[in-house]
């Protein structure tokens, strides 16, 4: 992965190069993420991203829904911690330089991401730091916040999306996805009950993007501390973030696991990730809320699977691949996990009562 970066980035935000030792760093699809550590010290270094435009056509509205929730949570809760960018020389916590857009944020020191979880407790905390988050911030009014990418977990959208795609795709890839076309219309259940269930959801301000990466726990004892990839911080729906931690977190290997039986739902990890969620959010979601946890997971593993069928489809043009086929497997990966969470339905409901009651 490439390591380069503008040089103006050390004066914009009155950093020494000398001092840093410079890394790549994550695993996401989106954006490009380098480390300067401190050569001196970890308290010292930063995380340096360069945000993509082409998923990001607006990056000034993360900056501005990341700088509303920054401003709201440091004068409710001064005591949380949130890692909003740096500001720069310009007053400015995102610089535009040569047509790119760059921000640096904090470090945090002693804290990990982990690409998969090995223990329930990582769940617990996880789920438990992104349910802190839109507790903390139910009372900022969300449509102060935009959209960063429109319609981003809109069902219906990207349902359409991958009509067009099925359209569109040239009748040798359309062989080749025959299979997991087919479950794409077996499932579409689920966007009925989208359909049915959306109005009375009340629009929130959600993270969007809760895989365990995305949250850092404590290098020792695994305890939360903060999460982070704001870039989604937007007005949504709660089924949205519980939905995509149980998309990431109930199984045993990722959404790039082509060997589908190795595909399983935990239901310790399920278990503890219910409970980390509602041990936040408990007193904040309705009634009715309450009634879709397991839906969240449907909903979300479904549209997981149609955009990595959908992008196939096109050529694979979203989301990065090592080899030809690999959306499509990640499709039919997602798939697999969403018969099994159909199969399971009846022992995952009676696990979300326990955590209810
Ligand atoms: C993308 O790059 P990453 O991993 O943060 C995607 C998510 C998907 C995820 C699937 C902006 O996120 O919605 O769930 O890939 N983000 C965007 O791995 O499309
Ligand atoms: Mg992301």
């Amino acid at each position: 992965m490439e390591i380069s970066f503008p040089e103006q980035i050390w004066s914009l935000y009155n950093l020494n190069p000398a001092d840093f030792r410079v890394q790549c760093a994550a695993s996401g699809h989106i954006n490009h993420t380098l480390l300067l550590l401190g050569k001196e010290q970890q308290e010292t270094s930063f995380v340096l991203q360069r945000i993509n435009q082409k998923v990001f056509k607006r990056p000034e509205i993360i900056s501005k829904n990341v700088r509303l929730a920054q401003e709201f949570l440091h004068k409710h809760h001064p005591e949380y911690l949130f890692i909003a960018p740096l500001f720069n020389g310009d007053g400015d916590n995102l610089s535009l330089i040569a047509g790119e857009y760059w921000r640096l944020s904090p470090f945090v020191p002693k804290a990990k991401a982990f690409d998969v979880l090995t223990k329930p407790e990582q769940a617990y905390e996880a789920a438990k730091q992104f349910g802190q988050l839109s507790r903390l911030l139910k009372d900022l009014d969300s449509r102060l916040l935009e959209p960063s990418i429109p319609g981003f977990h809109d069902l219906d959208l990207r349902k359409k999306q991958f009509d067009q795609a099925l359209e569109q795709t040239s009748p040798t890839l359309q062989t080749t996805a025959s299979g997991a076309i087919t479950m794409a219309l077996e499932f579409e259940v689920i966007l009925k009950e989208f359909h049915a269930v959306k109005a009375a959801l009340p629009l929130r301000i959600m993270h969007h993007d809760t895989k365990i990466s995305n949250v850092l726990l404590d290098e020792q004892n695994f305890k939360g501390v903060c999460v982070i990839d704001l870039d989604t911080l937007m007005p949504g729906l709660f089924i949205s973030d519980l939905g995509d931690m149980l998309r990431t977190y109930l199984c045993a290997v990722d959404e790039n696991e082509a060997d589908l039986n190795k595909i399983n739902i935990r239901e310790d990890f399920f278990k503890a990730t219910i409970g980390g969620y509602l041990s936040e959010m408990a007193a904040v979601l309705t009634d009715q809320e309450k009634q879709l946890l397991l839906f969240s997971g449907k909903y979300i593993i479904y549209m997981q699977a149609l955009r990595f069928l959908a992008d196939f489809l096109q050529g694979s043009t979203y989301y990065p691949i090592l080899y030809p086929n690999q959306n499509l497997d990640r499709a039919l990966n997602q798939f697999q996990l969403l018969k099994l969470l159909f199969q399971n339905e009846r022992k995952l409901e009676v696990l979300i009562q326990e955590c209810l009651n």
